[in-house]
């Protein structure tokens, strides 16, 4: 579980890898239930939400195909998703970081498809913790973390990161121009994510990730993401853990990042054409 150099690692470089925190049957559960939703996607063929659960669906240029590049909050409806949202060794790698009282802000899916010009550009995630003033001290109070599904390599879209990067500009949430930073790609300290198949990465708002493209014929690319938050900190999210104690998911849905979520209550296409941090040209 998570070592004393994984929570130095974190507050120095910004973010961790925890290797093999899940094993392969549990792995191929989670694999089975993102393929249940790729389907479903494939199928709605269109971005689609029902409250704060979303699918986003783009269009392939060339063969007008569908593809699925990510899903949020499948937890509501997804016993596989929500078990491992709640499992105790999230709480045992977060509680040395934000401690026990916790809350979720992110429940997420993506995939890069094999040979799709998917990917999330190089940015800092304070840029999603909006509106600020929802989110109290977030860098020492927020932590997201990513499960590998699938092998994680460059030439599949593993993430990238770069160490340090959270070190490099003021901790303001509202300062836009530390958001999207593609000029990063040069920057020497840039790595590749590389995981295995139940690695679970670890990294903070502040940290400069993402990119990557999955240029493979045939090598899927699943990351299976959770952001947790120590909630005196944060006025959103769904309650996950009340000192210690497993929260599930139960009644009207919290407000997250879906403002209308308690006035636009049915299942509807979405005139959203995708996560905005996501682009396919
Ligand atoms: O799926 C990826 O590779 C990118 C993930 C990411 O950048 C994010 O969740 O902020």
């Amino acid at each position: 579980m998570i070592t004393k150099e994984n929570i130095e690692q974190y507050w120095e470089e910004g973010y961790t890898v925890l290797r093999g925190v899940f094993g392969e049957r549990e792995i191929e559960q989670l694999r089975q239930s993102m393929d249940r939703w790729r389907w479903l996607g494939e199928m709605l063929r269109r971005t689609w939400r029902w409250q704060n659960t979303v699918i986003w669906v783009n269009e392939d240029a060339d063969t007008a195909e569908p593809i699925v590049r990510g899903m949020q909050w499948p937890s509501y409806h997804d016993a596989v998703m929500d078990r491992f949202r709640t499992d105790p060794r999230f709480l045992a790698m977060l509680k040395p970081l934000i401690g026990d009282n916790v809350k979720q802000i992110i429940n997420q899916l993506h995939w890069k498809k094999p040979g799709s010009r998917i990917t999330w550009p190089l940015h800092r995630d304070v840029r999603s913790r909006q509106p600020s003033s929802a989110f109290i001290d977030l860098y020492p109070s927020w932590v997201q973390t990513g499960v590998a599904i699938d092998p994680h390599r460059p030439d599949n879209g593993a993430m990238k990161v770069v160490p340090g990067s959270h070190k490099d500009a003021e901790h303001d949430p509202d300062d836009k121009t530390i958001w999207n930073v593609p000029q990063y790609a040069n920057d020497p300290r840039i790595r590749d994510m590389v995981m295995d198949p139940g690695d679970v990465a670890l990294w903070s708002a502040y940290t400069v990730h993402g990119g990557g493209f999955n240029t493979t014929e045939s090598l899927d690319r699943r990351l299976y993401i959770n952001g947790f938050v120590k909630a005196d900190n944060c006025l959103r999210g769904e309650w996950v853990w009340k000192n210690g104690v497993t929260q599930h998911l139960h009644g009207e849905p919290a407000l997250i990042q879906f403002g209308q979520v308690h006035e636009i209550t049915e299942p509807h296409y979405a005139s959203e054409v995708g996560h905005r941090t996501a682009i396919t040209d």
